[in-house]
């Protein structure tokens, strides 16, 4: 051990750890620089990573076909009763799946080094901070956690004897024996991964897989899954948001916190360039929001992260100018590809593909190709502070305070640009019943319509019915300073299917416009679905946009919206009893004003 560790409790889980899993070696991490390049260069030596000549002290790697994405059906959250977990999570057994999962572990890190890192969720200043100790076997990982999180002796040092640490165990499942050569990727078949979060006792084990979520665990497991259960005891909010500041040409701010589900283009409205005159963004955060009711009453956020864990395929310079300029440097890349010069390659990035490419699955590829060069999940892993909109404040350590909630999904239909709440009820409803037509993030079928209540279907860490509770509640404190609600859809399309909006940084103008509904400058349209802009209200200067296009995006299709209602009310139907009474009064004011 490098350094001194005087929380015991740390050490002797650490101990016990090592006692199951049976590694070569245990090695702390300090988060330090040097051990990051030691890592990379290991990697680079055995031919698991690959150094982009072209991108200073960036890196490519490539993932078994198998590991290429969260896996939704292998997470469980763990409590005694399934009640506990409610309808929307896969649940066993605490005892249960400890055993399973002990099995699983003891030995899985023979011939491996083990390694422990401490790591920061939030600045360590901040009051939300909450420290973890990730153990994992793969040095993949420790090098993204570098980026994704704060790691170092201070985490060691601010624990001091007897500090509060939640447990992270993550192993690839790939023990070796003696004389075996590594996989270049190593992680375990399917049937035999495992994302479990036991909520009651802040504990995280993951095992079978190296890729993202599934591996680096600060983030959806700690940020979201457990830090959803610990937030609603203690009486705060842990949400899939991206945060932004908004500054108007007045110099006025507005903090947004977005929900979207995954790959709705969470990350480049976080990166947002404003179209519209004197308006200016700057990002907070990208996909993680903790927050919690400031002195004055107002409810204040911080991005618990510090990196971004991007979805490489259709970035570009074009689609999010901020997120090119943040990757060019210290960056891990994903399951892109590679160019014969040593740089990345993606489809729907800005250049023509190269006549040849190694492609995701390590191949050579030829412009021409049917198959996709990238795994349309490839990822780049790059800090937060190489954004060159990254807000100076982005780690305050007591956050930005919340003056808009935007929920959306990808619709083709149905659902307009822009809709606000009547109230916070009304907003917690949208919150509640938001849909998106599913893609790649999530291995599954791509295009169905899946209710994805806070884009946290994947990642609330307690029965669902209790966390729309919590939101009333959260509401019921904030009283008139709680954010203002909306909800945004992007992705509708024309009868010929075609797309209605621009989007990206266009997205600004509805933006202004919610801005101006919080200074009451727009009076907005009454619906029974909620309040739309009125004619003209929304600023279109310099958008050439078609008459028809326009009144399609804000188009109130009554007999659509009848139709989604037995939808929802079999969706609310699963949460049986526990099921807010306030939500089922929403889906009827809805209905009766439908009617
Ligand atoms: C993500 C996701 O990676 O939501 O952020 O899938
Ligand atoms: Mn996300």
């Amino acid at each position: 051990m490098a350094y001194q560790v005087a929380n015991k409790k740390l050490r002797e889980w650490v101990q016990e750890v090592a006692e199951m899993t049976k590694p070569g070696q245990v090695y702390w991490c300090d988060g330090s620089k040097a051990e990051y390049d030691r890592l990379m260069d290991a990697m680079v030596a055995t031919g698991a990573a690959i150094r982009l000549e072209k991108r200073p002290n960036s890196f490519a790697f490539f993932s078994d076909p198998s590991d290429v994405a969260r896996v939704e059906d292998r997470t469980y959250i763990s409590y005694p009763t399934q009640e506990e977990a409610g309808p929307t999570n896969n649940w066993v057994a605490v005892d249960d799946l400890k055993k399973t999962m002990r099995e699983l572990y003891d030995g899985c890190m023979r011939g491996r080094t083990m390694y422990v890192i401490p790591f920061s969720m939030a600045a360590l200043t901040s009051p939300m901070a909450k420290y973890g100790i990730e153990i994992t076997d793969s040095p993949y990982v420790v090098c993204n956690m570098h980026i994704m999180t704060r790691v170092g002796v201070d985490v060691i040092k601010a624990l001091g004897t007897d500090g509060e640490f939640i447990p992270c165990l993550h192993s690839v499942g790939a023990p070796l024996e003696p004389g075996q050569k590594d996989a270049l990727w190593p992680c375990a078949p399917i049937e035999q991964k495992y994302i479990s979060h036991f909520p009651d006792e802040n504990l995280i084990w993951s095992y079978g897989s190296g890729y993202g979520g599934n591996a680096l665990l600060g983030k959806k497991c700690l940020a979201l899954r457990i830090a959803s259960a610990m937030a609603r005891r203690e009486g705060w909010m842990a949400e899939h948001m991206l945060i932004l500041r908004l500054t108007s040409p007045e110099g006025k701010r507005y903090h947004i916190a977005a929900a979207f589900p995954s790959a709705c283009g969470k990350t480049n409205l976080a990166m947002i360039m404003p179209t519209i005159k004197g308006w200016k963004a700057e990002t907070l955060g990208d996909d993680i929001a903790w927050m919690m009711i400031g002195k004055d009453g107002r409810l204040y956020a911080t991005n618990p992260e510090s990196g971004f864990f991007g979805v490489a395929p259709g970035t570009s310079h074009s689609s999010n100018p901020m997120a090119m300029d943040t990757i060019n440097e210290n960056s891990i890349f994903t399951n892109c590809a590679v160019t014969d010069d040593g740089d990345i390659w993606w489809e729907g990035i800005d250049a023509p593909a190269p006549e040849h490419l190694i492609d995701w699955k390590r191949r050579d590829w030829e412009r021409g190709s049917k198959e996709l060069a990238a795994h349309p999940n490839a990822r780049f892993t790059a800090p937060a502070r190489q954004c060159p909109i990254i807000s100076p404040d982005w780690e305050k350590p007591e956050g930005v305070p919340i003056d808009i909630f935007i929920f959306g999904g990808r619709r083709a239909s149905v659902v307009p640009l822009v809709t606000e709440s009547f109230d916070w009820d009304h907003g917690v409803y949208m919150g509640a019943t938001a849909g998106s037509e599913t893609t790649a993030a999530n291995i599954g079928a791509v295009g169905n319509l899946r209710r994805d209540p806070f884009a946290m279907t994947p990642f609330c860490g307690y029965n669902m019915a209790d966390y729309f509770s919590h939101w009333f509640e959260m509401g019921d404190k904030l009283g008139k300073n709680a954010p203002r609600i909306f909800y945004v859809n992007w992705f509708r399309k024309s009868p010929e299917g075609k797309w209605l909006w621009p989007g990206f940084g266009e997205n600004s103008r509805v933006l202004k416009w919610m801005c101006e509904r919080l200074e009451g400058k727009v009076q907005g349209r009454e619906t029974p679905i909620g309040i739309l802009p009125a004619d003209g209200e929304l600023d279109l200067t310099g958008l050439e946009i078609s008459e028809d296009y326009l009144n399609e995006l804000m188009r109130v299709d009554l007999d659509a919206w009848r139709a989604e209602l037995p939808g929802v009310e079999s969706f609310f139907a699963k949460f049986g009893d526990r099921l807010p009474k306030r939500l089922s009064a929403q889906l009827e004011a809805l209905r009766k004003r439908l009617a």
